[in-house]
């Protein structure tokens, strides 16, 4: 075991490891009032992590499918390019379940959603921590989530027809939350992080589609009709892509709806940006780290990446001085697809930045799997 000695992770608790300062270190409550007693567990223990100054290192549907030593591969039990490479598992596994509203088998990335589940849970039973994310169709025109239809959102708000629609697909959502049990039978807590980037207007439920009323409207509407349906395992991600300190709170839903201050920010462009990209994250997560002490939330490096990692030292020379510099709870690089060249984020086995990614999982502050059990 490296690093993170949890000393005491008791639900409703106050926790403190060293006992110098119990205010400071006070774990924070969930937003969700009901919250299962596992999700106050677990939302103790990123604080406590996150208290420590020490980062979670995350990479999405880790175990599904990658790349192994440069073939793609999928489906294979247990399997894992993170693993291949550096020894373990990442300690936060992150999952997509786009097109699950449609009530579809498997998501948009094509992986069955019957898996995704067992791959929740046996991630849960390793003792490792789940995160999920959610590409959702328009309802209104059932284009995909990168549809530009200005008013998607004011049409959930307001027109009955598709708000039904909308929540018939949220239904389908919750449903699978309630289905994730573990060896006893309870609820498995996990980080939902939807209507993510919305400050850039990619998705239909970006700043350009909506007025910053409706887009609190629609996470007030899809909480409480979450609530409403007895899901009480969620902890809570607000999640803009890059955007200035002033700017990250005007689309914020409120403390009450939120647990987790995140961040979505992309290196592009390789070395030559790197200088800029690193500061302006720096920037952003330490204001982040700053606003979520004064608001009893945590901070999250929520996703990022260098597409196809055309800097071997990214691990180290980029990613490794962020979160030692701001130190979020976790950090989380994107998928490594097994059908589309070039879109991978973590190295697979002969990859010319497996090296420096190997130092970073070594870091003294960098938590993998093993050191969160
Ligand atoms: C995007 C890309 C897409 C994928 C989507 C949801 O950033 O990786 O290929 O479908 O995420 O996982």
């Amino acid at each position: 075991m490296k690093k993170f000695t949890l000393c005491a992770i008791v639900a409703l608790a106050l926790v403190s490891c060293g006992g110098s300062d119990q205010k400071a270190n006070s774990a924070p409550q969930p937003a969700d009032n009901n919250a299962t007693p596992r999700t106050t567990t677990l939302l103790a223990k990123l604080h406590s992590i996150w208290n420590d100054n020490l980062t979670m290192f995350g990479h999405q549907d880790d175990t599904v499918y990658g790349l192994g030593e440069g073939e793609g591969w999928r489906g294979d039990t247990n399997r894992s390019d993170v693993k291949s490479v550096a020894g373990d598992y990442p300690a936060l596994f992150g999952w997509e379940l786009g097109h699950i509203e449609l009530g579809r088998t498997h998501s948009l990335d094509s992986v069955a959603f019957d898996q995704i589940r067992s791959e929740i849970i046996t991630a849960d039973a390793r003792g490792g921590i789940n995160t999920i994310s959610w590409h959702l169709r328009n309802p209104l025109n059932d284009s995909s989530s990168w549809d530009k239809t200005h008013g998607t959102v004011a049409a959930i708000l307001t027109d009955k027809t598709i708000q039904t629609k909308y929540l018939n697909g949220l239904d389908i959502l919750c449903d699978f939350f309630l289905s994730l049990t573990d060896k006893n039978g309870e609820l498995v807590p996990v980080l939902f992080r939807p209507f993510h980037e919305h400050s850039g207007s990619w998705f239909w439920w970006g700043s350009d589609f909506c007025t910053i009323d409706e887009y609190t409207a629609l996470w007030r509407l899809t909480v409480n009709h979450i609530k409403a349906r007895g899901v009480n395992n969620l902890l809570y991600v607000y999640s803009p892509d890059k955007t200035t300190n002033d700017e990250y709170f005007e689309r914020y839903p409120g403390d009450d709806m939120i647990d987790i201050l995140g961040l979505d920010s992309y290196h592009r462009g390789a070395e030559a940006t790197a200088e800029e990209f690193i500061t302006s994250t720096i920037k952003t997560l330490a204001y982040l780290r700053e606003e979520a002490q004064k608001r009893g939330k945590i901070s999250v490096f929520s996703e990022t990446g260098l597409e196809g990692l055309a800097m071997d030292s990214w691990f180290t020379d980029v990613t490794l001085r962020i979160v030692t510099e701001t130190s979020p709870a976790y950090v989380l690089v994107w998928r490594n697809a097994d059908n589309q060249p070039g879109h991978f984020y973590a190295p697979y086995v002969g990859h010319p930045s497996a090296p420096a990614f190997i130092e970073f999982t070594n870091a003294p502050n960098i938590l993998m799997l093993n050191d969160i059990k």
